[in-house]
């Protein structure tokens, strides 16, 4: 859809009241939501990230592009978390200490809200005792951590440490994502569940639930 396509290089342009137009324009026309954020809006963002690499765009160009992506994705996450369910179980989300990427973890937020899950997001740069005092009040049985820089990763380990020196461990799941995080990593800190997309999560915090 040629319209769309505009929308992928309004994101990669950092052209935010486009990318929110263009939004508005395919949701009204009934384009599924979770096509225009995964066939278009992701697609924007890795893109971000190659020309990131090869030192065509800077930092300032990644948060431009970051905005739009914000300004369109505000408009489809009530979309996606729409949903009559009662809540499934009560999940503590957030960004690892030192990081400040939330995109994908608003994603796995709504999608997680969407399928009935009722989601505590404590925002960027979380620290570890965060993650487990609100786990402890708030009575979570998931935890979800989102990293997207390998020096933050280890963040996710301290927090699985205190999450059992606190003895809220095994009641507590751990989920993991993030761009630099894999299975490997996942299952070398102890986390019960890992997906590499915010469908993904939703999959495993009901195989971690049932488990
Ligand atoms: C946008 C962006 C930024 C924006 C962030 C804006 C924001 N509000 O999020 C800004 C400009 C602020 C930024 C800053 C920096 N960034 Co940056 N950034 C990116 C970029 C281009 C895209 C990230 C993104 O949003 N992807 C789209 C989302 C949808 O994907 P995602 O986050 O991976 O999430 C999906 C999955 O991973 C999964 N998932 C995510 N979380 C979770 C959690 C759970 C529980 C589960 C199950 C699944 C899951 O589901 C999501 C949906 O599908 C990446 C490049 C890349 N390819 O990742 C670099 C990148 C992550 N950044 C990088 C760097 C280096 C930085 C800076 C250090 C740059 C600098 N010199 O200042 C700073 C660090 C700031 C900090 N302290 O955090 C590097 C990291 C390299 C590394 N090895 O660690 C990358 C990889 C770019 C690169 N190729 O070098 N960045």
């Amino acid at each position: 859809m040629e319209s769309l396509d505009r929308l992928r290089d309004a994101i990669l342009n950092g052209d935010a009241d486009t990318a929110r137009t263009l939004t508005e324009q395919a949701l009204a026309a009934g384009v599924d939501p979770l096509t225009l954020v995964n066939q278009y809006m992701i697609p924007a963002m890795a893109e971000t990230g190659r020309r990131f690499e090869c030192n065509e765009f800077f930092v300032p160009e990644l948060l431009i592009a970051a905005r739009a992506m914000k300004a369109a994705l505000s408009l489809v996450r009530p979309l996606l978390a729409a949903s009559g369910v009662p809540p499934v179980a009560r999940v503590v989300l957030g960004t690892v200490r030192g990081d400040l990427h939330d995109i994908g973890k608003n994603l796995v937020g709504a999608m997680l809200e969407g399928n009935g899950f009722e989601v505590i997001d404590l925002g960027v740069n979380v620290p570890p005792e965060r993650f487990v005092e609100t786990a402890r009040e708030k009575g979570a049985k998931i935890v979800a951590m989102s990293a997207l820089l390998t020096t933050t990763m280890p963040a996710m380990r301290t927090t699985i440490e205190l999450l059992q020196a606190s003895g809220l461990r095994p009641a507590v799941k751990v989920l993991v994502g993030g761009a630099p995080v894999t299975p490997r990593f996942a299952s070398e800190i102890g986390a019960d569940g890992y997906s590499d997309n915010a469908v993904g999560a939703v999959a495993e915090a009901r195989r971690v639930l049932a488990a």
